[in-house]
């Protein structure tokens, strides 16, 4: 039967990621640096920017800014998948897109968990990029087997997190002490190791083989990897990092800084080499963790996503070996081509819009008139670009690239296979686009009906 005081899963992934975010920033001391910067800038670009602050704060975001983060962690098999694809659903996280980062070299493929629906996307964000590693890609047939078995042999979940995941299952939620229980033992899967499952010559050949390889596979658990918080100015905190004691990437990933932002945009500093014990005691290093800042913008419709992606593969070439500041010059001039302007974005279907009544729409009564550029010239709708809640491949590449060392180059390119991800996952992962189309759909029905047109 069902307790009457079932708490809400938007509650409960709020506690997770309030508790994800204070492991983290006592485990990596850096990270609570990069929490501090990105606080002051952000501030800082509030009060430059009163407009910004306005219309952010109305439309229910400015409360979600410092709640907002994405981490990331790295699976080994597809039993651990499953089980986290129903960990995350208590806290109301569900599978989004696929990302095939074979194509830049990583042997992973991937999905984002996230909340879906607007009230839980505005009460607290939270994501987790998660990745599968792909054995199969692996060339020794020896060094598999051995990944494989040693994975197998371990449980990444407590024994109370699996009995509360199929309590909340059964009776259809949490109590507030079952969930209170359920984040300190979720906590347990994503805490960092010290000690290494296997000896220091079993590191190094996985390790040979590809630092993910080793990251996934020697440890008792996936630990988070980043914590992610949401800036408002991205070059700014780029730009500040070295001050604050804080080694960034060499450029900021995604599109280039626009007055109407597009998508995501994304550095990092370098993950730490941090000591650990191996079996047999030896010690040695494993260098994995680090933090990461993002800035978001509109979410891209296919067509606009097609134009961001020929504009970002033409800048290639071109920016190769620049550092960020001529990065983001060539950038900015390839982008030229791509509208900086919300209503050139809406009228061309580049972006998708969400459609609200304004004061005076509320106030006209009966409408007669359907097309929604005629509402808004008339001042009865206003629209707003939908933000991005998702991830882009080639970044998401750019960031694993910047923190694995380079190197791995092209030995794994060309292998998506979402059918593979999505069995070992149990479940089908939802399309990111049609989310969006559905939102702006919904929209402009709701618009519609206000005025008397349904
Ligand atoms: C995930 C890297 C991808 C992002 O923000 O694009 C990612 C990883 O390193 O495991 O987090
Ligand atoms: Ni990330």
């Amino acid at each position: 039967s069902t307790p009457t005081d079932i708490v809400s899963r938007d509650e409960i992934r709020d506690r997770f990621s309030r508790a994800m975010s204070a492991m983290y920033q006592a485990e990596v001391p850096q990270y609570e640096t990069l929490l501090e910067l990105v606080e002051r800038v952000n501030r800082e670009t509030l009060e430059r920017d009163p407009a910004l602050a306005e219309r952010l704060d109305a439309h229910g975001e400015l409360d979600r800014l410092g709640v907002e983060r994405h981490g990331a962690i790295r699976v080994g098999s597809a039993d651990e998948l499953a089980m986290l694809r129903r960990l995350f659903a208590v806290m109301g996280m569900y599978p989004v897109g696929y990302y095939d980062l074979s194509e830049a070299g990583v042997p992973v493929h991937s999905t984002a968990f996230r909340p879906i629906d607007d009230a839980a996307l505005a009460r607290n964000p939270f994501r987790i990029f998660t990745s599968l590693l792909r054995l199969e890609l692996i060339e020794s047939e020896a060094l598999r087997e051995r990944a494989a078995a040693i994975v197998k042999a371990r449980d990444i979940f407590t024994p109370g997190v699996r009995e509360l995941i199929a309590l909340a299952e059964g009776q259809g939620g949490l109590t507030d002490d079952q969930a209170e229980r359920f984040v300190a033992e979720a906590l347990e899967t994503f805490r960092w190791h010290r000690d290494a499952t296997v000896d220091l010559a079993t590191y190094e050949a996985l390790h040979d083989e590809h630092r993910l390889i080793a990251d996934v596979v020697c440890f008792r658990g996936p630990h988070i990897n980043h914590l992610t918080p949401r800036t408002l100015d991205i070059d700014e905190v780029q730009r500040r990092m070295p001050e604050a004691g804080m080694n960034p990437k060499a450029v900021i990933e995604g599109p280039p800084r626009r007055a109407c932002p597009i998508l995501l945009r994304q550095t990092s500093f370098k993950a730490l080499e941090e000591s650990i014990r191996f079996a047999g005691e030896r010690q040695g290093t494993h260098t994995a963790r680090f933090g990461e800042i993002e800035q978001r913008g509109a979410a891209l419709t296919a067509e606009g996503r097609a134009l961001y992606d020929s504009l970002l593969t033409a800048s290639r070439e071109r920016t190769r070996g620049l550092d960020n500041e001529a990065h983001q010059r060539v950038l900015a001039q390839v982008f030229a081509d791509f509208p900086d302007d919300e209503a050139e974005l809406r009228r061309r279907g580049l972006a998708f819009f969400e459609y609200r009544l304004t004061e005076a729409g509320r106030a006209a009564g009966k409408v007669d008139e359907t097309d929604l550029e005629a509402l808004i010239a008339r001042g009865l709708v206003a629209a707003r670009p939908i933000t991005y809640e998702d991830f882009l491949p080639v970044s998401a590449a750019g960031i694993f690239r910047s923190n694995l060392g380079d190197g791995g180059g092209e030995a794994y390119a060309g292998n998506a296979n979402r059918e593979v991800f999505e069995a070992a996952l149990g479940a089908p992962v939802t399309d990111e686009l049609a989310l969006y189309a559905e939102r702006e759909r919904a929209s402009r029905v709701a618009v519609l009906a206000a005025l008397g047109q349904a």
